[in-house]
């Protein structure tokens, strides 16, 4: 008995070594050279060991080539890093394409091909050049901006009138991002900053809650069991695929808005035969669904996660002030007015650095690849680790510390190009790129002509593999005495 537990326990680790070395052999360099990894127990490891702080450990072990092998259970992933590695992988979207998950997800039920994650490059390059119109003219967006913005605001004063100070930012800034979304994807008010009651934005919540759940990626039949859960999650996925029905039917009905939507835009390129370049209908509804899941949590994690770095910096927050009130003072916040703050936009690419908002993505190798110099197999997944990049000593010195002058003009001009990528990078860059940014300088601009905010210096951002969230953090809001 003794005899066949030993010859278990040192079977294990043999098997796991054998595996290991029969995977690795084929990760090399031509002269010889193996891919470092990270080992077949890390990932294990890494399911037990709750990330409260960032753990940029693996990379700064493995890195050295800007590349590194990471199993994922059995699976090999490869975790890009180096600004030339990172290039690489982004610039040729038809050799490592986004991943696409099992057809029977919520993910695809919403969003199918949306969000770049096509299997038909060819498709999305002709809608892609469709949606940019959408996006070029960031002006047209500004009163949008302003006007939920203003909603919040008011809502928060109102709110200090009867003594309330505390406030959980980053719900705060969700309802903000989700309103301007509802108004220029297809100019409807989800009243979320009121508190108003939506079925769609009932029913987007619901859906969007499962929309990254592990589980439903790798047991989707799970949802086919027949228990009371399944059954609301069900209704709600029918309830907002009928509700974009009908807000589309209205749209078409009622013509372009002045300005135009997102969803108006895309309807001018409606075309039901899947041999043009337009969209089908099922094409309408999961690019604006994508609009929403790209453009909703991220722009509201931006906000929080800068709320959160203007209590945690006082002399940042001071900078920020003199900016704003020195630049903006009461002039309407136009385009130009906005494009002058140069130390605020420094400070939002800090933040996105220090706290990267999407700090994975995704890819596959479609066939034999190299990378790093190393032989990468067909078939392989890839992740971009954006955290990694922005958290290389190599680029950034002292990157764990918030100091947005490492994006002045000075300091960033021999960086390169691929190591500030918090928008990803190449064709298929972050479409919602300009309008994300100028709804950000908005906020603050608005928000620090009236208000001051601090919190409690003992509460900390926590990470997840995504990135980081700022989901519990409550924050003191002040009216600003002048
Ligand atoms: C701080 C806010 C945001 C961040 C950090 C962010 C980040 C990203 C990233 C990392 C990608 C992946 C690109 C790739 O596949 O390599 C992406 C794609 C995308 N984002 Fe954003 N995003 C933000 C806001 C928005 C907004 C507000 C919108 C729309 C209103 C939007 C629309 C999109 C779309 C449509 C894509 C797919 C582009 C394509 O594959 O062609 N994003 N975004
Ligand atoms: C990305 O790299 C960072 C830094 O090494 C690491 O902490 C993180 O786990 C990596 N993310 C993923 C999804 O592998
Ligand atoms: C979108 O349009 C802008 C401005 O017209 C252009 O600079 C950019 O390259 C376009 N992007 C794509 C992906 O077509
Ligand atoms: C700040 O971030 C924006 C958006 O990612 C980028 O276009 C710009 O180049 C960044 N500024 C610097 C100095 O890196
Ligand atoms: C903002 O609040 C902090 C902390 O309460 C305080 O030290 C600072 O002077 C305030 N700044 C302004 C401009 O009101
Ligand atoms: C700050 O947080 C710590 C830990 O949660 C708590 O013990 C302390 O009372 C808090 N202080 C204030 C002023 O809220
Ligand atoms: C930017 C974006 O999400 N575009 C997608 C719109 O929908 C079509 C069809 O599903 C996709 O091919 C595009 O990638």
């Amino acid at each position: 008995m003794i005899v066949l537990i030993a010859a278990i326990l040192l079977a294990i680790p043999l098997l796991a070594y054998v595996f290991q070395e029969m995977t690795m052999r084929h990760f090399k360099r031509p002269d010889g050279t193996r891919m470092p990894t990270a080992g077949l127990f890390a990932f294990f490891k890494g399911l037990f060991i709750k990330l409260n702080n960032l753990d940029t450990g693996n990379y700064r072990k493995y890195g050295k080539y800007g590349v590194f092998h990471n199993f994922l259970g059995p699976v090999s992933n490869l975790e890009v890093g180096g600004p030339e590695e990172l290039k690489k992988l982004l610039m040729n979207p038809t050799k490592f394409r986004g991943l696409s998950p099992s057809s029977t997800t919520v993910f695809n039920e919403i969003l199918q091909n949306a969000l770049g994650i096509t299997q038909d490059h060819d498709r999305w390059t002709a809608h892609r050049k469709l949606l940019n119109s959408s996006f070029t003219n960031t002006e047209k967006f500004l009163p949008c901006f302003e006007r939920h913005i203003d909603h919040c605001f008011d809502a928060w004063e109102a709110k200090m009138k009867k003594g309330q100070n505390k406030f959980q930012v980053a719900e705060e800034t969700g309802k903000i991002a989700l309103d301007v979304l509802g108004e220029a994807v297809f100019g409807q008010d989800l009243k979320s900053v009121e508190g108003g009651n939506s079925e769609l934005r009932y029913s987007y919540e619901k859906v969007m809650v499962y929309l990254f759940e592990p589980t439903d990626f790798i047991f989707p039949w799970l949802k086919s069991l027949p228990t009371k859960h399944n059954a609301i999650l069900k209704e709600s996925v029918a309830n907002y695929l009928k509700g974009m029905k009908n807000i589309i039917k209205e749209a078409r009905e009622k013509g372009p808005s002045n300005p135009p939507t997102m969803l108006d835009s895309l309807l001018e390129n409606m075309d039901e035969d899947t041999m043009n370049d337009g969209f089908t209908e099922r094409e309408i509804i999961s690019n604006v669904s994508g609009f929403f899941v790209a453009g909703h949590e991220t722009t509201a994690s931006a906000l929080a996660l800068g709320l959160f770095s203007l209590c945690k910096y006082p002399e940042v927050r001071q900078k920020l002030i003199e900016e704003i009130d020195e630049v903006v003072g009461d002039k309407p916040l136009t385009m130009e007015v906005l494009s002058e703050l140069k130390y605020t936009q420094m400070f939002i690419n800090e933040t996105q650095r220090r706290y990267s908002i999407i700090g994975t993505f995704p890819r596959f190798a479609v066939e034999d690849a190299e990378l790093g110099g190393f032989h990468i197999p067909k078939g392989t997944m890839i992740t971009a680790n954006f955290t990694a990049t922005h958290h290389d000593e190599k680029t950034w010195g002292d990157p764990f510390n918030f100091r947005p002058e490492r994006f002045s003009k000075e300091e960033s001009k021999n960086r390169h190009r691929f190591s500030f990528l918090p928008f990803s990078g190449g064709p298929h860059i972050c479409l919602g790129m300009q309008f994300s940014l100028y709804e950000q300088r908005m906020f603050y601009a608005k928000l620090l002509r009236r208000f001051n905010v601090s919190m409690n210096q003992t509460d900390k951002i926590e990470y997840n593999n995504f990135g980081s969230l700022a989901k519990h953090i409550q924050m003191e809001i002040t009216p600003r005495v002048k």
